[in-house]
């Protein structure tokens, strides 16, 4: 069992005697890119920690999940955060014994930021019961398939209105959307070569041996709050879906429901679709 938990971008997973706490796009040391640019913004770590502190406090979970993209620069690793990740971490290590971290696109050398009993999972996901959990940036793994639920971050999903006098506000927003898993197991034998004898779950099934069941795709918002993504509501024209899934044919996303962190539904993409 999961759920969203209020007012905060993070899942909360409910095993048999485990809970597990879920975020993703952390972004830290985001502010040494705006140095760069001559604008210098204090390192914005203790606050990231501070707002995860609170939530683990609140949500007293036995493990922590990161969906990626822990750091921002994409590469390397800069001078300051080789002094911020491990501090940030060996906090977290002091409240939540099992951290697990699944690699992003901004997670290059990120191991030796890391202290030892965190596990860093590649890119292709992992997964927890019936959630098939990876960042977004790349295809999950054919085993997250069998999940009912595919769980990823990378998108930093926002919505935006704007009034007749210009004024602007953005929220982050949850997207729920309904996955085609005939359309999405189609994809991967493709993608594999694999010549179809039959239907593409009894392909997939033959080749992979897991039955694909995905049902929806859930996006979560950055944990990061600074960040935000290009909104969800664009014009439809202007609208780009990154990642692969989210890009593919199997995902519905004019249909895909949009929440607002306290539980608000807004509606689908479709209805809130602004003429920017
Ligand atoms: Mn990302």
């Amino acid at each position: 069992m999961f759920a969203p938990v209020k007012d905060y971008p993070a899942i909360l997973y409910r095993g048999d005697q485990r809970k597990t706490l879920i975020i993703s796009d952390i972004h830290l040391g985001w502010e040494m890119n705006l140095a760069r640019k001559g604008v210098h913004v204090p390192s914005q770590a203790p606050r990231m920690l501070h707002k995860l502190l609170k939530l683990i406090d609140k949500t007293k979970p036995s493990a922590l999940t990161i969906l990626g993209d822990v750091k921002h620069t994409i590469a390397k690793a800069e001078p300051g955060e080789w002094r911020d990740i491990p501090e940030f971490f060996e906090s977290l290590l002091a409240e939540v014994d099992d951290v697990q971290i699944v690699r992003g696109n901004h997670d290059g050398n990120l191991e030796p930021l890391l202290p030892p009993p965190i596990q860093l999972h590649s890119s292709t996901g992992m997964t927890l019961n019936t959630i098939g959990l990876f960042h977004g940036h790349t295809w999950p793994a054919e085993k997250l398939l069998a999940c009912d639920t595919l769980l990823m971050g990378h998108v930093h999903p926002v919505v935006a209105f704007e009034d007749t006098l210009g004024f602007r506000i953005t929220a982050p927003v949850w997207i729920k959307a309904k996955c085609d898993v005939k359309k999405l197991a189609a994809i991967y034998v493709k993608r594999k070569r694999i010549k179809m004898q039959s239907s593409p779950r009894v392909a997939f099934k033959q080749h992979f041996g897991v039955s694909p069941k995905v049902k929806e795709l859930l996006i979560m918002p950055c944990f990061n709050d600074f960040l935000g993504g290009p909104p969800v509501n664009r014009k439809r024209k202007s609208r780009r879906y990154i990642g692969p899934v989210l890009g593919s044919k199997a995902i519905n996303i004019n249909s895909a429901e949009i929440y607002l962190l306290d539980g608000t539904f807004l509606g689908a993409i479709r209805q809130l679709a602004t003429s920017r």
